[in-house]
């Protein structure tokens, strides 16, 4: 998948519309998707699942700012998500399935948040960057 000029632009200007939330929205998105799919939880035994707990608000925090990061480098996501595509393929071996879960999550909370900020534009955009994102996540498993 290719991000077209107009995709850039697009996942660029719908971030800054983020500002400090972005900490606050990864975690929202971890909790839909462990309520809306609950095989992502046995990725997390060790961590306490309850509504609020400081481990998903510290993990959604490091979601959401290797996002950012990203975001800020979206001319080269491989290099900029290669350690982090390491870590999941060969440490944490996430099945793929559960990038598509995660990212539908993040996308829902993302519209819950910025409703008038989400054109189908926008909405097409931020898919394909978090399509993108998943696909170098998961490029390292074979
Ligand atoms: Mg992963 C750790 C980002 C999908 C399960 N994930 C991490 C870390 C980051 C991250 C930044 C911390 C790395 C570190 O400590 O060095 N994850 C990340 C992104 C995405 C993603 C950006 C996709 C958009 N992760 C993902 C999915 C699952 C998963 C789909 C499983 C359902 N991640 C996972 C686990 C850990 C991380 C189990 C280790 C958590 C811990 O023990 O602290």
């Amino acid at each position: 998948m290719v991000l077209s000029a107009t995709d850039k632009s697009n996942i660029k200007a719908f971030w800054g519309k983020i500002g400090d939330h972005a900490g606050e929205y990864g975690a929202e998105a971890l909790e839909r998707t462990f309520a809306a799919f609950p095989t992502t939880k046995t990725y997390f035994p060790h961590f306490d699942l309850s509504h609020g707990s400081a481990q998903i608000k510290g993990h959604g925090k490091k979601v959401a700012d290797a996002l950012t990061n990203a975001v800020n480098h979206l001319d080269d996501l491989p290099g900029a998500l290669s350690a982090l595509s390491d870590l999941h393929a060969h440490k944490l071996r996430v099945d793929p399935v559960n990038f598509k879960l995660l990212s539908h999550c993040l996308l829902v909370t993302l519209a819950c948040h910025h409703p008038s900020d989400i054109s189908p534009a926008v909405h097409a955009s931020l898919d394909k960057f978090l399509a993108t994102v998943s696909t170098v996540l998961t490029s390292k498993y074979r």
